[in-house]
């Protein structure tokens, strides 16, 4: 884990080798690493019945995906 409040997502090290946007959540998967929250949903939700089969279900959950990231995201959620 990394505290952000320390600031080690900024070192050089996470920047180089986890995440050059400086930010978690980062989901790592063997040696990769994913960054961006909504990547690591659909990584993990992939061949679930979280994602929905039917076209307009699967953009209407892409919608509040993108939603949270443009409205929620930036107002609420990194707020400090
Ligand atoms: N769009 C990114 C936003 C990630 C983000 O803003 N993370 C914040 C914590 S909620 C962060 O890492 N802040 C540390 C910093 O900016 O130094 C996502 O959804 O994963």
């Amino acid at each position: 884990s990394y505290d952000i409040q320390k600031g080690e997502t900024r070192t050089a090290a996470f920047l180089d080798g986890v995440n050059p946007n400086g930010r978690i959540p980062v989901l790592q998967i063997g040696d990769d690493y994913l960054p961006e929250s909504g990547a690591a949903c659909l990584y993990l939700a992939d061949g679930s019945p979280l994602i929905p089969h039917d076209r307009f279900d699967r953009a209407d959950m892409l919608h509040w995906m993108f939603w949270e990231q443009y409205n929620h995201e930036p107002n609420v959620a990194t707020l400090r």
